[in-house]
């Protein structure tokens, strides 16, 4: 088993010492932000539902330095060239690779109204210690790190909801993934030892304690380096199947859906399409009991939720793979106070929330009942809420 020890690597250290290398010069600041953990709330938010997720310690750095010119140029630690770009030939279509992250929030800056018309090119240099492909959205912590670099830097004055709106305009346009507004709002929005409690049709967002190491609690993440792709497949099906379950029970989201409609949508629906609204409608109501629950009684008493949100995604959602199912099993045979996949689905993370001194016992036994099938060996971890994007240096 790997265990990823949190702050082994300084994505901030490394960002500064990256963007001199390449561009001999020092920045003139450095930017972070977040990946996320999404507590309870799956794939309701472009349904316009409810999300609860937490931004996690795992950051990705941006260090920014001015041009005296209008280019754009990107380097980064996880790959081996420099990407340049004119800002005045910058679309959607202009860049791709890892690059249309950075280059794409440029260009949706824009389209939410900033003017760049006179601004003058920057140097741009990432690293980060979020680990890709595990569900922990690398992907927004990029794009948040670098909306709010140039925010700042250029002066535009955007305020942070729309930052998160301008990081997934990149995400659905320039890198082609159609997903929701979750993860850039929790890494722009989230706090130390707190979760992000939004409602994605109001965009209204309430930063509630979560209170776990208080009570003697610990979230483990288990990545089960299953990978998985939003821009292709399961994702966008799955939204699509939303939208027709939506459009064929006459409303215009499945946000207005409760559990009362849903014999109605039994008698109206195919099975399939059935399931994946049955999924939202009830996920949104986990999402509710989920903070109310917190409220009332504490951490220690939404550990069902949490379990039926998992059951509710691998049966009528049918987004987990036979790893995430695995780790959920074993973490909850193992004493777990509630557990579920976390993110998109089709691989990534698993959490389970424990008390503190079940953290050696799960591990060990998820990293045994996965060698006993002869699974890859999963990234085991625990995290802790954290602040969101910030200006570091
Ligand atoms: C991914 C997407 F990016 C989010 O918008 C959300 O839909 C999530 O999957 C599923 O809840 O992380």
């Amino acid at each position: 088993m790997s265990e990823t020890t949190t702050g082994s690597i300084d994505p901030v250290a490394q960002a500064q010492h990256g963007f001199a290398e390449w561009f001999g010069r020092r920045p003139a600041g450095v930017w972070s932000s977040p990946g996320r953990v999404n507590l309870i709330g799956e794939h309701t938010d472009y349904n316009d539902g409810f999300v609860f997720p937490f931004a996690i310690e795992q950051r990705t750095a941006v260090a920014l330095g001015d041009r005296d010119d209008r280019m754009l140029r990107v380097a980064t630690s996880f790959a081996p060239d420099v990407v340049e770009i004119d800002l005045d030939l910058l679309t959607p279509e202009s860049v791709d690779g890892w690059s249309a992250y950075p280059l794409g929030v440029a260009w949706a800056l824009g389209e939410y109204g900033a003017d760049l018309s006179s601004v003058r090119g920057v140097d741009l240099y990432l690293a980060s210690d979020v680990p890709v492909g595990a569900g922990l959205s690398s992907s927004a912590a990029i794009e948040c790190a670098v909306a709010l670099a140039l925010d700042e830097h250029w002066g535009l004055g955007l305020d942070r909801p729309t930052l998160a709106k301008v990081g997934q305009l990149a995400e659905n346009r320039v890198v082609g993934a159609p997903t929701g507004i979750m993860d850039q709002s929790a890494s722009l929005l989230g706090e130390a030892d707190a979760g992000v409690f939004l409602d994605c049709r109001s965009l209204d967002a309430e930063v509630i304690p979560l209170g776990f190491a208080a009570a003697g609690l610990s979230l483990l993440v288990i990545d089960t380096r299953v990978s998985h792709a939003h821009a292709t497949g399961g994702y966008a099906a799955r939204r699509t199947s939303c939208e027709a379950g939506a459009a064929a029970l006459g409303v215009e989201s499945l946000r207005e859906l409760h559990e009362g409609d849903l014999a109605r949508a039994a008698e109206l629906l195919d099975d399939e399409t059935f399931r994946r609204v049955r999924h939202v409608v009830t996920e949104n109501q986990r999402v509710l009991d989920t903070v109310r629950t917190l409220h009332e009684q504490g951490p220690g008493a939404i550990g069902p939720f949490l379990d039926a949100s998992h059951v509710s995604m691998r049966d009528d959602f049918e987004i987990s793979v036979p790893e995430l199912d695995l780790a959920v099993a074993t973490a909850q045979a193992n004493g777990a106070i509630g557990a579920r996949m976390t993110g998109g689905g089709f691989g990534g993370s698993a959490i389970a929330l424990m008390i503190d001194a079940l953290v050696p016992i799960v591990t060990r036994e998820v990293a045994a009942a996965f060698a006993e099938r002869g699974y890859r060996e999963p990234s085991i971890f625990t995290v802790r809420a954290s602040q969101g994007t910030r200006r570091d240096v």
